[in-house]
């Protein structure tokens, strides 16, 4: 399986889509703009529903070659044949759900604290969502952002593993730039991805959005 592309990680939220748009338009509109991966999160739909966001995500997903990853159930994971699982905390242990997850599908998880960082390199995640990096509108943050800072000393901890990592929290257009040439170095060498969710879900043009994101971080990359 080819591995995969992190540098525009597109987390879904169907309550931030703007009055009348739907979550299949804006996700191909995004896919359109350059996402290179796709998680879609589900916070309050019940598992049939559930389902069928993932299955119908799923199928756009398959028509441009983008990798699926659905965020804390395994379940609708397998259901879905989707490429992967994203774990919380408090979700299933990663050692677990390797044993249900099938070969060649990747476990990921998010990261708040330097030490939940060393046990995902222990438990040998494929990659870790870092943040929240800055105060984010959309979800409730349970420690304070980590900053440029805490993001750096976090990819610090990740050297010398293969593990992923991506920033999530507060990241947007108009602030991507700041982090990537963020005072710590390590940034531009470490991070593989942004993940994303209002500045693009609710954006006005969400393939616009896309578009501008991954211009950035592409830029960012070639300079580094
Ligand atoms: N995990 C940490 S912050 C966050 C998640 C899912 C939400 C990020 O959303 P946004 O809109 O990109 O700030
Ligand atoms: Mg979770």
């Amino acid at each position: 399986m080819d591995p995969i592309d992190f540098s525009l990680y597109l987390v879904t939220d169907r309550a931030l889509l703007p009055v009348g748009k739907t979550h299949l338009e804006t996700l191909e509109q995004a896919i359109i703009g350059g996402v290179t991966v796709v998680q879609i999160r589900e916070k309050t739909a019940d598992t049939a529903e559930f389902l069928r966001v993932a299955q119908e995500s799923k199928a756009l997903c398959d028509r441009y070659n983008l990798p699926l990853i659905i965020n804390d159930r395994i379940d609708i994971s397998l259901a879905v044949g989707a490429r992967g699982v994203h774990l919380g905390q408090t979700d299933m242990p990663i050692d677990i759900a390797r044993q249900l997850m099938p070969t060649g599908t990747i476990i990921g998880i998010s990261c708040n604290t330097l030490d939940e960082v060393r046990r995902a390199k222990e438990a040998k995640a494929d990659y870790v969502g870092l943040g929240a990096v800055w105060s984010t509108q959309t979800k409730k943050l349970t420690s304070p952002p980590i900053g440029v800072r805490g993001l750096g000393a976090m990819l610090d901890v990740l050297s010398g593993s293969n593990i992923k990592a991506v920033a999530i929290g507060g990241i947007k257009s108009t602030n991507l730039a700041h982090l990537m040439h963020g005072s710590m170095s390590q940034l531009e060498e470490c991070l593989d991805g942004v993940a994303v969710v209002s500045d693009i879900v609710a954006a006005p043009d969400p393939m616009k959005a896309a578009q501008r994101l991954k211009s950035i971080f592409r830029a960012s990359r070639i300079v580094a």
